[in-house]
């Protein structure tokens, strides 16, 4: 049977920061996922979507916020949703870092990958940072864990991600495609647009600050005059975090806004114009039904 296909849900783990998020992009080819030198940069399970040609499967990689410790609901909701997303995949990517040495938190999630029995690709990124010697170093020790397989790549150049999707393909059980070929993620436009608007908030601000907002986008239309109007709001927590989330005259706002502007436009394809504004919402990470608003 020639038009058998075959897919599956892979879920990509690891300690924060290894580069999950760049990872999925990479993959995908399309940025699904923002990504920053932060932890915690990511908060929802993100799906990026790959259907391959030859032979036909699709693989749905879920983007995983790192497992950290709860301090907040809205760690332990991030925790939770790690161990869920583990147990619904038919297999893992589990992602270490090459410039770093294995430590306990990698330990921690090859325990749990272990337990699981779930097939698993391991993958050493950010090869480019990292001398051979390094790299040898870690695929050692990793080999130790008897995974699947072990795959040295550098997200951030795409390199050797080919030979990620060829050892997931080679392991995918036959089953239909969850989404359209040419899908790139499940995440609705209102998701992608706030994620791209936080991302340019992650990079200017420093601190604690960045953990204490988020975005949300209200509503997304297409004009008459085919640009595409997105209204969003930046929620923070304290009326001294509003003025820095506008800085000086509007400073902030303006370039966060004229940034994320050239992201939108390429995700829509369109002009964009950006309606976004400041709004304080005290303890927005610790209330659920704010969490539960704001979608997580
Ligand atoms: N040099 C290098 N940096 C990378 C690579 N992959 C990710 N990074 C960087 O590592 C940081 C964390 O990446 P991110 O994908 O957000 O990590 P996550 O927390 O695991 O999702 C970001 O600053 C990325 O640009 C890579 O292959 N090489
Ligand atoms: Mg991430």
């Amino acid at each position: 049977m020639t038009d058998t296909t075959s897919s599956g849900f892979i879920s990509v783990v690891g300690r924060p920061n290894v580069g999950k998020s760049t990872l999925v992009n990479a993959l995908v080819g399309t940025k699904v996922a923002i990504t920053s030198a932060r932890p915690q940069t990511t908060r929802n399970s993100i799906r990026g979507v790959l259907t391959v040609d030859d032979p036909p499967s699709q693989i749905v990689f879920v983007d995983t916020p790192g497992i950290h410790k709860p301090r907040t609901a809205l760690g332990e909701r991030l925790n939770s949703l790690v161990y869920a997303t583990l147990g619904d995949s038919d297999g893992a990517l589990f992602v270490l870092d090459a410039t770093q040495p294995i430590g306990p938190g990698d330990r921690l999630i090859a325990e749990r990958l272990l337990e699981s029995g779930t097939t698993t690709v391991v993958v050493v990124n950010k090869v480019d940072r990292a001398d051979p010697a390094q790299i040898g170093e870690q695929l050692a020790e990793a080999a130790i864990w008897d995974f699947d397989a072990y795959a040295p790549v550098s997200a951030q150049k795409r390199d050797g991600t080919d030979l990620i999707v060829a050892e997931i393909v080679a392991r995918l059980d036959p089953g239909p495609f969850f989404f359209p070929p040419d899908a790139v993620t499940d995440q609705p436009d209102e998701f992608l647009a706030a994620e791209l608007i936080r991302e340019k908030y992650l990079s200017r601000l420093r601190q604690e600050l960045p953990h204490s907002l988020t975005v949300v986008v209200h509503g997304i239309e297409v004009g008459d005059k085919g640009i595409t109007r997105v209204d969003a709001t930046a929620y923070v927590e304290r009326e001294s975090q509003k003025g820095i989330a506008i800085g000086k005259g509007g400073s902030m706002i303006r370039e966060v806004g004229a940034s994320a502007r050239y992201d939108l436009e390429r995700l829509f394809g369109t002009k964009v114009f950006l309606d976004l504004d400041v709004k304080v919402e005290p303890d927005w990470q610790t209330t659920e039904e704010m969490l539960d608003r704001l979608g997580f």
